[in-house]
């Protein structure tokens, strides 16, 4: 039986920064973290602007959750490669120390009960298949979507197979009248990216909506641009984000822009398409400042704000049609900044850092669910252990490991989660 009573709201899980995060440039195509590649990077202020965003979001009236950080180094997934950290090359023990857990929007694609033929909320957890660094954090993120969302209100699934790659909720937009109506569920797969790689397939995408029992009329592929992709949005939440009847979209985000508009207003016609044009913000602005990667939230009041992360507002171009759209009679009505820069210089912003499902909170394991007392707790976990910086020569320090080892385990105690230790 379900604990809940049926109310959905729309709950953000945000990744909380694990200690190991650090700049290796492990991501061909993600402009910000490979001219970082080598940086010095800082997990312990990282963690706490993640923390920082979380309170703010709270102070909104947002309900807001948690995932937790993987365990790194990843052994199981160097043993299966037949080597350990000490004996493996500079690359393995970079791509198995990564961080990039943290990037939420990569660990699901959720489908609403409202949306799905069994009235169930489905998830299917992201195979991230592209990239070694993030191909293996799917055990771990299935375990704990497993946990966290074990009542019968969901059904939580494992990856699609490889080689279809799926990187989960930043290549898929929900549109719906209210949370808890039925929506129109968008998939944005790429093709080809110039120079990098396109990561989200049209096969894997395919699956999902049936898996997830979609109604094909309330459903929509959409190829992204090649352009868009060349030029660093390596996921579609880069160049845009929808929320309840709002669009909001870079001119040159798709390959064929009319049909995909065409066809979303023949589906949805409530939709209001906000289009930010090229001629205002160039796709090179857009991508630079994360205009897009930005939490598009309904606020208890009805109205929608955007939190966008303090680089958008430090742009000239951005900040202008800010402004300029928020002054006249726009959809997006407040902005809201935050400073994610850690995350930022890794290419992930405040849409990057979280994971949106729409379901009733009663339904949830609440070691996921935070409130400002249990944000406290993480920040102290956070300043009492997470390391204060990690430079690139460091990665193969066995100290360093055991200070990360320790540093997630003391989160885990605290959260009461020690089950997940060892998933
Ligand atoms: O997959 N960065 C991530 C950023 C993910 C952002 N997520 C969304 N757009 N939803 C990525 O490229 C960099 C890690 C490194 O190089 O160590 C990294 O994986």
């Amino acid at each position: 039986m379900s604990r809940g009573d049926g109310r959905l709201t729309e709950i953000n899980f945000d990744g909380i920064i694990g200690p190991s995060h650090n700049y290796a440039g492990l991501s061909p195509g993600n402009l910000a973290a490979t001219r970082n590649r080598g940086r010095t990077a800082h997990p312990r202020a990282a963690a706490l602007q993640g923390v920082a965003k979380m309170r703010a979001n709270l102070k909104l009236g947002l309900t807001q959750g948690v995932l937790l950080p993987h365990a790194r180094p990843d052994h199981r997934w160097l043993a299966s490669l037949a080597t350990d950290y000490a004996a493996a090359p500079g690359h393995l023990q970079a791509q198995a120390m990564s961080a990039s857990a943290m990037w939420a929007a990569n660990a699901a694609t959720v489908s609403p009960g409202p949306d799905t033929a069994d009235g169930r909320c489905h998830l299917t957890v992201a195979n991230l298949a592209t990239l070694p660094h993030r191909s293996h954090e799917w055990p771990e993120t299935l375990a704990q979507l497993r946990l966290a969302f074990a009542d019968p209100a969901f059904a939580v699934h494992a990856p699609i197979s490889a080689p279809f790659g799926d990187e989960g909720a930043a290549n898929h937009m929900r549109l719906a009248a209210t949370h808890d109506a039925p929506g129109v569920e968008i998939f944005v797969y790429g093709t080809s990216g110039g120079p990098f790689p396109a990561r989200q397939h049209r096969d894997a995408s395919g699956a999902i909506a049936r898996r997830h029992g979609l109604d094909p009329g309330r459903t929509l592929f959409v190829q992204q641009s090649e352009a868009a992709i060349a030029a660093g949005a390596f996921h579609n939440d880069v160049v845009a984000v929808a929320n309840g009847r709002v669009l909001f979209a870079h001119e040159h985000a798709f390959a064929d822009k009319q049909r995909f508009y065409d066809d979303l207003r023949a589906a949805f016609p409530e939709v209001e398409i906000v289009e930010v044009p090229a001629a205002q913000v160039s796709l090179e602005d857009a991508i630079a400042s994360y205009l897009f990667n930005a939490q598009l939230v309904a606020l208890p009041s009805g109205e929608t704000a955007l939190i966008v992360p303090e680089e958008a507002h430090e742009t000239p171009s951005v900040r202008g049609w800010l402004e300029a759209h928020v002054a006249g009679n726009g959809p997006i009505r407040r902005v809201e900044v935050v400073d994610v820069r850690q995350s930022m210089a890794n290419g992930g912003g405040p849409a990057c850092l979280r994971l949106r499902v729409v379901a009733d909170p009663a339904t949830v394991d609440p070691r996921f669910l935070v409130d400002a007392a249990r944000l406290d707790v993480i920040a102290q976990v956070i300043e009492a252990h997470w390391p204060e910086a990690i430079s690139a020569q460091a990665i193969g320090d066995p100290a360093l490991v055991a200070r990360i080892e320790r540093a997630r385990r003391a989160l885990l105690e605290a959260l009461e989660t020690v089950e997940l230790i060892d998933r």
